[in-house]
């Protein structure tokens, strides 16, 4: 004989199971959705141990090299308007990096022969903010200084 207390609640955990994996499914297509028309397309390189950043609209590429002296990049920073959605083509040149933004909530792998693209909306803050952007993959000897800066415009 079924007890009854039992048969419910093991019906109310295998409810829950299912609610929590049909709507984690769902949550994952929609975070990993890349929009239609993004704001800005920017293809991201790693190299060791700098990145480049490209803009296909015009087809221009820079290097943004870190001086941990001055915590300052030459070279250029990647610069975004608050609000707007950046889609990023995340790919590498020689080891795995990843691209890594921890203020916005960001990590990629940057993978040579590979590209990952991502977007992320750049939030409504002061212009002239930044947010760091470092390098999360040991990828050799200057890995620590792998880095830049995202600067809301
Ligand atoms: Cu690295």
């Amino acid at each position: 004989m079924v007890n009854r207390l039992e048969l419910g609640w093991t019906l109310l955990t295998v409810a829950l199971i299912v609610g929590v994996s049909v709507y984690s499914t769902v949550l994952l297509y929609h975070v990993d959705a890349i929009p239609a028309h993004p704001d800005e397309i920017v293809v991201v390189v790693g190299h060791q141990w700098f990145w480049q950043f490209c803009y296909p609209v015009n087809h221009t590429c820079f290097n943004s090299t870190y001086d941990a002296t001055t915590n300052t990049v030459s070279g250029g920073a990647l610069w975004a308007a608050p609000g707007s959605t950046v889609q990023v083509n995340v790919t590498g040149t020689d080891v795995v990096h990843s691209f890594n933004i921890p203020g916005l909530g960001v990590r990629v792998d940057a993978i040579p022969a590979r590209s990952n693209v991502f977007s992320f909306t750049v939030p409504h803050v002061a212009a002239g903010t930044q947010y760091l952007i470092q390098c999360t993959e040991f990828c050799g000897t200057f890995h620590g200084i792998m880095r830049s800066f995202l600067i809301v415009t």
